[in-house]
């Protein structure tokens, strides 16, 4: 069985390597403007053969390049980690900023948490590139999905994560509200760091 990703396996890594790079040189003048870093850290990663195919399963595509490129768009993914609230803004005008790139879907899931208290900014960025895409144009377009969230956020989201794919959890409905008043709890928190930050500055 060939690569669900086709010969573009290369171009995915580059385009997500150029991304971070320009996310790593926001961080950078953030950095030696005012001593504050802008995010935490970033973390990307092409999605794996076994999970795209999952995925277009899940979805009811035919498992081709053309569904794991084009249709769906998070083949690549990018997660900026940030200390306070304001950065995620941040950041998210820096995103809007670059030169050949284009937000085409934009979720903030910040202002409106998802009911089970889930807490993220979601980014579908397309890319252009001199090189070819799945469609046969050149310049190509890819496809990068961002999320972008506080330290709080990517702690709650790993561990919801995990139970999700724990099977026979006793009392799972105790276990999804316990949840979701953790998630509150911690955006909670987030606003008071936040206010702290302001205070301060
Ligand atoms: P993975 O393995 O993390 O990549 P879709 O992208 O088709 O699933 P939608 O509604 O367009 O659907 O996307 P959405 O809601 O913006 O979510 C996309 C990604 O956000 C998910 O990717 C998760 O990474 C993350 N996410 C969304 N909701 C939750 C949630 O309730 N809990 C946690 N922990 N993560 C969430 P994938 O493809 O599901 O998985």
């Amino acid at each position: 069985m060939g690569s669900i990703y086709g010969e573009y396996k290369t171009t995915l890594e580059h385009i997500k390597n150029e991304i971070v790079e320009k996310l790593l040189a926001y961080q950078d003048s953030m950095t030696s403007e005012d001593g504050e870093k802008g995010f935490e850290h970033i973390s990307a990663r092409v999605k794996s053969e076994e999970s795209m195919r999952d995925k277009c399963i899940r979805k009811e595509l035919p498992e081709t390049p053309e569904s794991a490129l084009f249709v769906l768009k998070d083949a690549i993914g990018i997660r900026v980690v940030c200390s306070f609230l304001d950065d995620i803004y941040g950041v998210v005008e820096y995103i809007r900023s670059l030169v050949n790139c284009e937000i085409i879907d934009e979720k903030d899931y910040i202002k409106h948490a998802k009911p089970n208290g889930y807490r993220s900014y979601h980014l579908i960025l397309a890319v252009k590139t001199e090189r070819r895409d799945v469609k046969g144009n050149v310049p190509g377009t890819f496809f990068v999905e961002i999320q972008i969230r506080t330290i709080a956020m990517d702690t709650w989201a790993a561990l919801e994560h995990k139970l999700k794919y724990k099977k026979d959890i006793p009392n799972q409905e105790l276990l999804v509200a316990e949840l979701k008043r953790v998630a509150d709890e911690l955006a909670s928190c987030d606003l008071s760091m936040q206010t702290i930050r302001d205070i301060i500055s």
